[in-house]
Order: structure tokens, then C-alpha cells, then sequence
């Protein structure tokens, strides 16, 4: 068996205009995101989802702003403004996400001390989220991805799909990035040199 899969990375209001880690015209790619969706025949959202007091939350270390980083037990970690709490309206799909196909929606970025910018696994790089055995039981080998943000979640998600043996293209015409110092072609180089086909 051979499918395919389209991946919805974070089409969070929290990520877009107005939220509270809003990516530069986030909303802009939701008409070709939801063309994406009706493409696919199956469809896998991811949903940000931290607790309240979240250790990515600048907040959550005094002395420290949003953007800056810090190490953590696992890593490098960058800080950011509160975003995406569990419950919250910023936390809830754009209301012009055409969601309601998805087979399956993942959240990450759950637990309090790590953070989570892959669909497939936390920021340790080893603790998974289940989405790449979900994906390999349902005969699923290939996978599409868009969403926000490009240069973190995205890119990411893609990388790791690559290391588990999955086919990855990402579409960045239905993608937009943070771009912190760069990153957005820092990662858009790597993700080419891993094998991720970037259209
Ligand atoms: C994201 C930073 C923090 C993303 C999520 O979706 O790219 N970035 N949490
Ligand atoms: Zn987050």
C-alpha cells in the first residue's frame, strides 16, 4: 500500500493576525490550505496545545523576554509569548479552516517542561507523539505538509517525517514563517538537504 496524507501544520488563531504569536499574514494562506484539504483524500490537522504556565513561555522564566533562548534539559529552546493554552479561543482553529475532513488532529506540545515544535516528536527529538506510527498503520508513506509556522513547526515536522522513512514535500505557497534571524531560509536549506521536496 502506498497513500499519501496532506499534514495541517497550526492553523491556530493565536498564529495569525490578531493572535498572540501571530505569524506575518498567517490568514493569507487559508485559501490555499483549504484547497490543499480538498485535494487530499486523508487529512491530519496539528493543534498547539500548552498548558497554562508553559516552560516555552517567556513568562514562565523571570528576567526573560519572547524570542530569546534559553537551555533547557533537552536543548536549546526559544522562548515565546504565551500562545496557544488549552481552551482558549487563540488555541482554536482559524474559523475559515475547512477542518471538518481530518481523520485525525494532533496535539503537541502538552507536556509543562518540554515543548513540542514537531508533529511527530517533542523538542528532545525522541519522545514521540504516535502521529508516525498512526500514519505507517495506515499504510500512509508519503505526506504533504503546510501550515505555520515554516521555519518551526513546519520545518520540523518535515524533518522528521524525512527521518522516519516518510516521503515529505512541503508546499510553501500554503506556508508562512516567524523568520527569527534568518531561520525561514536556514530552514528551507535544511529541509532540501534532507531530501524534503520543497514546491
Ligand atoms: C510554533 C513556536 C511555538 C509553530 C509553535 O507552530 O511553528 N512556533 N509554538
Ligand atoms: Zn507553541
Amino acid at each position: 500500500m502506498s497513500g499519501k496524507a496532506l499534514i495541517v501544520i497550526d492553523m491556530q488563531n493565536d498564529f495569525c493576525p490578531g493572535g498572540k504569536l501571530a505569524v506575518a499574514d498567517g490568514d493569507a494562506i487559508l485559501p490555499a490550505v483549504n484547497r490543499l484539504i480538498g485535494e487530499f483524500e486523508h487529512v491530519v490537522l496539528t493543534q498547539d496545545w500548552h498548558p497554562a504556565g508553559h516552560s516555552s513561555f517567556a513568562s514562565s522564566h523571570p528576567g526573560k523576554a519572547p524570542f530569546e533562548d534559553i537551555d533547557m534539559p533537552y536543548g536549546r529552546q526559544t522562548l515565546w509569548p504565551d500562545h496557544c493554552v488549552q481552551g482558549t479561543e487563540g488555541a482554536a482553529f482559524h474559523p475559515a479552516l475547512v477542518w471538518t475532513k481530518a481523520e485525525m488532529v494532533i496535539r503537541k506540545g502538552f507536556r509543562a517542561g518540554i515543548d513540542s515544535y514537531s508533529a511527530f516528536f517533542e523538542n528532545d527529538h525522541r519522545t514521540p507523539t504516535g502521529l508516525g506510527g498512526y500514519l505507517k498503520e495506515r499504510g500512509i508513506d508519503t505526506v504533504t505538509l503546510c501550515g505555520l509556522a515554516t521555519d518551526y513547526c513546519v520545518a520540523y515536522s518535515a524533518l522528521d517525517a524525512v527521518s522516519l522513512g516518510f516521503k515529505a514535500d512541503v508546499r510553501l505557497e500554503a506556508c508562512r514563517g516567524i523568520d527569527l534571524g534568518g531561520s525561514v531560509a536556514t530552514m528551507v536549506g535544511r529541509m532540501r538537504a534532507a531530501g524534503v521536496i520543497i514546491a
